[in-house]
């Protein structure tokens, strides 16, 4: 019989979720949409036994809902990072997990290069400008150049390598941080995360979420940072100790941020909602209609491969 698949909320995907449900259909999964069930522990009671894959977006999956899903093999995650989903309990339970990486790297690359153009040239503000009707009162503020700037990036991995090919091409010097030197990159590696926010003018994050970069950027850094430095931060909100963000763009500490992620989403700080000096976007670092079919794709050929007793094409280290 058909395989049951079982999809999470639609709410932290957005559009492209219609198209993942269709590719299953048509790929002969039976799809379970978590969030139109009436009652979770209603669906879990009678329908838990049928489920052998979840896909999950970023809520994730833990070891509860993996132990009310008995006959589940697989997680096939809808995005690269994966910090959601406890991969030990998966393993334990001998749980397979995978996830879509490289063909979102340049649409979040993309992003990330656009924050650090909005934050320094005030695209968003002066948008806001001409809308209101202010220029006929008289020109906009002058802005801060990008290109020539220095750029540290957090994490050099495929996403935070196709920032720094975008970065190069705006004659950027580029610098990073990681647990390691990469051999083979022509970027400047600092062992110190506070060196790399003292040396550069942006900081973009880029590393993966989870326990090991948990507060990664916490005030020492935003410090090192400075009242001209720049964050951004397109990877998880976990990786920024927020409230120390908050204070020190409020102080006059750090200079500016572009943020497409956040510790809490969908909530962001009020404090963060007013300031002028930062850029905010709904995590849609992928979410281009492009990018969420490849990743849609992707997704399916996981499933179908493990189903089929297939090497897995993209199966979680
Ligand atoms: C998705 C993401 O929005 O890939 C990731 O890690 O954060 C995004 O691409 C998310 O995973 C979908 O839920």
């Amino acid at each position: 019989g058909p395989v049951h698949v079982l999809t999470a909320s639609p709410s932290a995907v957005g559009p492209a979720w219609g198209r993942l449900v269709e590719k299953l259909a048509d790929a002969g999964f039976t799809v379970h949409k978590l969030w139109e069930q009436a009652d979770a522990d209603t669906f879990f009671a009678n329908d838990g036994d049928q489920i052998k894959a979840v896909v999950p977006g970023h809520e994730g999956v833990n070891g509860e809902m993996m132990d009310r899903l008995p006959n589940l093999e697989i997680i096939a995650n809808f995005g690269v990072g994966y910090d959601a989903i406890d991969v030990n309990a998966a393993k334990d339970r001998g749980i397979r997990v995978t996830n879509t990486p490289d063909v979102l790297s340049d649409d979040v690359a993309d992003l990330a290069l656009a924050l650090m153009l909005d934050v320094s040239r005030r695209l968003t503000l002066a948008d806001r400008y001409v809308r209101e009707g202010k220029w006929e009162e008289g020109n906009f503020p002058i802005q801060r150049k990008v290109s020539g700037k220095k750029v540290g990036i957090l994490g050099l991995g495929r996403i935070g390598q196709a920032i720094a090919s975008r970065a190069s091409a705006f004659h950027m010097k580029v610098a990073y941080h990681g647990r390691h030197e990469k051999s083979g990159v022509p970027y400047e590696y600092h062992s110190s995360l506070v060196d790399l926010a003292k040396a550069c003018d942006f900081l973009v994050i880029a590393c993966p979420g989870g326990a090991s970069t948990r507060h990664l950027v916490n005030k020492e850094v935003l410090e090192a940072l400075g009242p001209k430095g720049c964050l951004v931060n397109i990877a998880r909100g976990s990786v920024v100790v927020e409230s120390e963000l908050v204070k020190a763009l409020a102080e006059g500490r750090l200079g500016s941020a572009g943020l497409d992620v956040f510790e809490d989403e969908p909530r962001v700080p009020e404090e963060l909602r007013k300031m002028d000096n930062v850029v905010l976007q709904p995590h849609i670092g992928s979410a281009t209609f492009e990018t969420r079919e490849d990743m849609a794709d992707l997704v399916v050929r996981n499933l179908t491969a493990h189903f089929s007793g297939k090497e897995l094409p993209t199966p979680v280290a």
